[in-house]
């Protein structure tokens, strides 16, 4: 019975250590480190979020995905150069490499908020949910940013 009891707890024990390291998502793997919306004139109808994101895994994870309350559509992006003007460009996912760190900030990548349903505010925390490669997500909440963009934003076309 001894015997048994002990053969048991070795099988729990594994169970246990290999279920939780299964349970590892990337939402889990990932810390979102200062997260902020780009403050925009009245009127505007896009901004644009941005943030440090560090994957403290061994394994590289991606951002397919980003939804929030305060736009219609939220599409992730990148900057391009194209012969001197920058351009945005949409992007299928944001890879955050193994043991790593992806920056998101202006004139790079960005999470893209497209027809603001309300004027948003200084200070004022943006909801924003990014969903993983494996389907898990992590909600964040961005506070509102004056950000200054040295004459960049002229340049800046769709
Ligand atoms: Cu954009």
């Amino acid at each position: 019975m001894k015997n048994f009891m002990h053969i048991l707890f070795i099988l729990v024990a594994f169970t246990l250590s290999s279920s939780t390291i299964a349970a590892t998502s990337a939402s889990e793997s990932v810390t979102v480190i200062d997260p902020y919306v780009r403050a925009v004139p009245p009127g505007q109808t896009v901004s644009a979020a941005f943030m440090q994101l560090e994957n403290t895994s061994g394994t590289m994870h991606s951002i397919v995905n980003a939804t929030s309350p305060v736009s219609k559509a939220v599409e992730l992006h990148t900057h391009i150069n194209v012969q001197g003007v920058m351009k945005m460009r949409r992007v299928e996912k944001m890879d955050i490499p193994a043991n790593g760190k992806t920056v998101l900030k202006p004139g790079g990548l960005h999470i893209m908020l497209i027809d603001l349903h309300e004027k948003l505010k200084l200070d004022q925390k943006v909801s924003v949910t990014l969903e993983f490669e494996d389907g898990s997500r992590q909600k964040i909440e961005a506070p509102v940013r004056k950000i200054m963009m040295k004459g960049m934003m002229k340049n800046i076309k769709h």
